[in-house]
């Protein structure tokens, strides 16, 4: 699908959303949530997806909130908005349940609900000048698309306060060093890097992978005995997979494993 606010790129064995407003920094506006909803309500039906990845046109991944539909007269009050339950929200709730690995391909500035869905992708990769904006703060908002939790899970309360109170530019080398994000490359292999894990990924035992997220996900919120009966579950779900299979034939017969992803 090509839309206007969102490209997207069929590659093999994965797709690559990119983010299409550049002169706006490509925030989002109603348009661009309706776009990239379907196109991952379509990427979700594919079963030769195994992987996707997201960035931005341009110099920036994502502003967030497009400002310019904000825009209220003087003493006007602004009217309450609906776009988290509208649209941030099962866009977070979409991308943790994606039966395949998310890259969040960070090329530029990320800021507001544009940095939490960076955030809120299975991996994270930020080019060298990129930088993660919590620019809530400055508006009088709370971190929002999942911010208030993901960021204290990531990287413990101190700097997760000190990014949400301050609204401070993180330089993706620091975000890197802090845990917050899975890796810092220089700009010019940004591209190459993302391209080359998402086809390592749609190689990859796609089925096991789900599950992983699923588990690692779901128990931020378990007990540690709970969490062990999931991985139990999972593990007998997955003994019985093909990939499974597969991969102890490859490990015996020292070759590379052809997994399916089922
Ligand atoms: O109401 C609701 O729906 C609630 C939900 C809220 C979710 C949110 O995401 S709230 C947070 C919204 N985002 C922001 O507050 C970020 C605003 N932008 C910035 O702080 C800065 O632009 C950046 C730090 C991202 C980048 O700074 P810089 O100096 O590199 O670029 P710039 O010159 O500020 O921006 C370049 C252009 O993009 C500029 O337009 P112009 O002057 O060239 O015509 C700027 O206005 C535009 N732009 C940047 N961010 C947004 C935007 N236009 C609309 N909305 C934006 N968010």
């Amino acid at each position: 699908m090509t839309g206007q606010s969102i490209l997207v790129d069929r590659r093999a064995g994965y797709r690559t959303i990119t983010l299409n407003r550049p002169d706006r920094l490509n925030a989002f506006n109603d348009a661009m949530h309706l776009e990239l909803r379907q196109a991952l309500e379509e990427i979700e039906m594919d079963e030769n997806c195994r992987a996707l990845t997201i960035t931005g046109a341009g110099r920036s991944f994502c502003a967030g909130q497009d400002l310019n539909d904000r825009l209220v007269k003087p003493g006007d009050k602004m009217p309450p908005s609906t776009s988290l339950a509208q649209y941030y929200n099962p866009l977070v709730r979409k991308l943790r349940v994606l039966p395949f690995p998310v890259i969040a391909a960070v090329n530029g500035v990320a800021a507001g609900a544009g940095a939490n869905l960076a955030l809120a992708c299975d991996l994270v990769i930020a080019a060298k000048s990129a930088t993660f904006v919590q620019a809530f703060c400055r508006l009088g908002l709370v971190p929002d698309t999942g911010g208030t939790w993901t960021l204290p899970r990531l990287v413990g309360n101190a700097r997760a306060l000190g990014l949400a109170l301050l609204g401070d530019k993180l330089p993706a080398a620091q975000a890197a060093e802090w845990g917050l994000i899975w890796r810092c490359v220089e700009d010019a292999e940004l591209g190459p890097t993302v391209d080359a894990l998402a086809a390592q990924l749609a190689v990859a035992p796609t089925r096991g992978l789900a599950r992983t997220k699923e588990a690692i996900y779901g128990g931020w919120g378990r007990a540690l005995a709970a969490q062990l009966d999931v991985e139990r579950d999972m593990m007998r779900e997955l003994g019985w997979s093909e990939d499974y299979a597969e991969g102890v034939a490859a490990f015996r017969e020292k070759r590379t494993p052809r997994f399916t992803g089922r």
